[in-house]
């Protein structure tokens, strides 16, 4: 039988797999990690990995929040799990930088006497859009959500990311601690300033001398993170078994990609990150806005053309004749036009290698995994570039589908139908789908109705309504032909 991954076991890896150098028994939880998905594995655990190979003891915790998959994976492995690079071949390496992984909902008290100990230094976070708990379109929070009300209620008992973060800056106030940095690593435009907006409206509701004590001394910088980490199969963990000579259920694959833009803004202690190649610049707000518009835009739009066509991997999109021109021009007439880079970027080099990124095909992304909670990421990657592009005149029809692609798919009309779409706001989108019982201008006018998604400005105008109501109606009548050449303007 193949031994599991551990600290016992990683001496019996298998030669030609890089493994950490440092005595992981040194490390202190000077990090704790909220949400340790496999993005968080595949990247700011390799950055601070790679740190630790020129010294220092920054150790992370990670926390999972919401399911306890992580942390069965992670805790009978002493922390340690595997990445490999994807790329034509395949290189594998063991990441020594998390220490523990947690499952929140067993051990609250472990996970908040980590975080307002007075050597933890930095709490990072994946939690994605969804976990900052605000209204995407008006950035208010969503007191009112099951979570966020029942932390509300129970501060001292927190369950959510935003919980956790005010009960264990609360702790560190009372105990004479300075807060800890929050960092957040989610998609969302300025991220550090939404978490903070999160931070300080709930405890203003809880705890207003916190708050302020927070708004005065806390640190919450924004950062752009970037590379693409498609969800572990059964068949990747039959691959990695055989390539570590260990079995390893942590691992993760991703592609060579990677790229980390911080703010430099911390209330205390960092690790090194720019020796890892992490690059601490003061634009991080334009090159968050460039990633989420010519990314993570195009990937949305891959994720429900894609399940809609019926293609179940990204790079399957880019190889279709009709989609794979859709988003080259996608990318270049209607998203780069109104993106502005940080200063002295080549944003054209920059789109032909996401193309480039998005076409690799041992990447196995799937388009349904971009495709969940659409409610969430269609405002910062879609709409806001929509909203530029009507303000400039400028035609915006690929763009239009991509969101009529979207009420498609969020109506049923994927080969999925309603029962796989993963949404915090899936019963809103169920109700508006019925409302639209099949007609495009119901549909249409339901969908926009969603005002935590469109707002109130885009759905009051015209160009912006009418432009989505042609692509929509091909869509749900499956007419790829008709789509092509209306997206075409021919
Ligand atoms: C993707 C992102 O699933 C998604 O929504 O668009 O996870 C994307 O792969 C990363 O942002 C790449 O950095």
């Amino acid at each position: 039988m193949t031994l599991r991954l551990s600290s016992v076991s990683i001496g019996q890896a298998r030669e030609g797999v890089q493994l950490p150098s440092y005595d992981r028994r040194l490390l202190k939880p000077r990090m704790v990690h909220l949400g340790i998905g496999a993005f968080h594995r595949a990247h700011q655990a390799v950055y601070t990995d790679d740190v630790l190979e020129e010294g220092g003891d920054w150790g992370s915790v990670g926390v999972s929040l919401r399911s306890d998959g992580v942390t069965r994976q992670l805790s009978p492995q002493d922390g340690l799990f595997s990445v490999a690079v994807r790329d034509g071949e395949e290189r594998l390496r063991v990441i020594g930088s998390n220490i523990a992984a947690l499952f929140a909902p067993q051990s609250p008290e472990r996970v908040l006497a980590l975080m307002s100990a007075e050597t933890c230094h930095v709490v990072t976070l994946t939690v994605t859009e969804k976990g900052y708990g605000l209204d995407p379109s008006s950035g208010k929070l969503l007191v009112d959500r099951g979570d966020i009300a029942s932390d509300l209620a129970h501060p001292h008992r927190p369950t959510t990311p935003i919980g956790y973060i005010a009960e264990a800056l609360r702790r560190r106030r009372q105990a004479g601690y300075r807060p800890f940095t929050a960092l957040s690593c989610d998609n969302l435009s300025c991220n550090g300033g939404k978490l903070r907006e999160a931070v300080i409206q709930y405890t203003q509701l809880c705890e207003p001398v916190l708050a302020s004590w927070i708004e005065a001394e806390g640190a919450f910088p924004s950062t752009m993170v970037d590379r693409i980490v498609p969800a572990t199969t059964p068949d990747d963990l039959d691959t990695a078994k055989a390539k570590l000579g260990l079995r390893d259920e942590g691992f993760v694959a991703t592609e060579a990609f990677t790229q980390w833009v911080i703010e430099d803004r911390f209330c205390g202690p960092r690790p090194a990150w720019e020796r890892a190649g992490a690059v601490f610049s003061s634009e991080v707000q334009r090159f968050e806005a460039m990633k989420l518009r010519l990314l993570n835009g195009p990937h949305s739009a891959i994720a429900y053309l894609g399940c809609l066509k019926e293609l179940p991997f990204v790079h399957d999109v880019m190889n279709d004749a009709y989609l794979g021109r859709y988003v080259e021009r996608l990318m270049e007439d209607e998203i780069a036009p109104v993106v502005r880079g940080p200063s002295g970027f080549d944003l054209s080099s920059y789109t032909l290698e996401l193309r480039q990124r998005f076409r690799n095909p041992s990447l196995q992304h799937r388009t349904s995994q971009i495709a969940m909670d659409g409610s969430q990421k269609l405002p910062p990657r879609l709409l806001s570039t929509i909203a530029d592009n009507l303000a400039a005149r400028r035609p915006f029809r690929r763009l239009a589908t991509a969101v009529a692609a979207w009420i498609a798919y969020a109506s049923g009309s994927g080969p999925a139908g309603l029962d796989d779409i993963d949404d915090p706001i899936a019963k809103q989108l169920r109700t508006a789908a019925e409302k639209g019982g099949g007609r495009t201008d119901d549909l249409l006018s339901a969908f926009l109705d969603l005002q935590s998604v469109f707002g109130s400005d885009l759905p009051r105008s015209s160009v912006f309504r009418q432009s989505i109501e042609e692509p929509l109606k091909l869509l749900l009548t499956e007419n790829w032909t008709a789509l092509r050449r209306w997206t075409e303007n021919e």
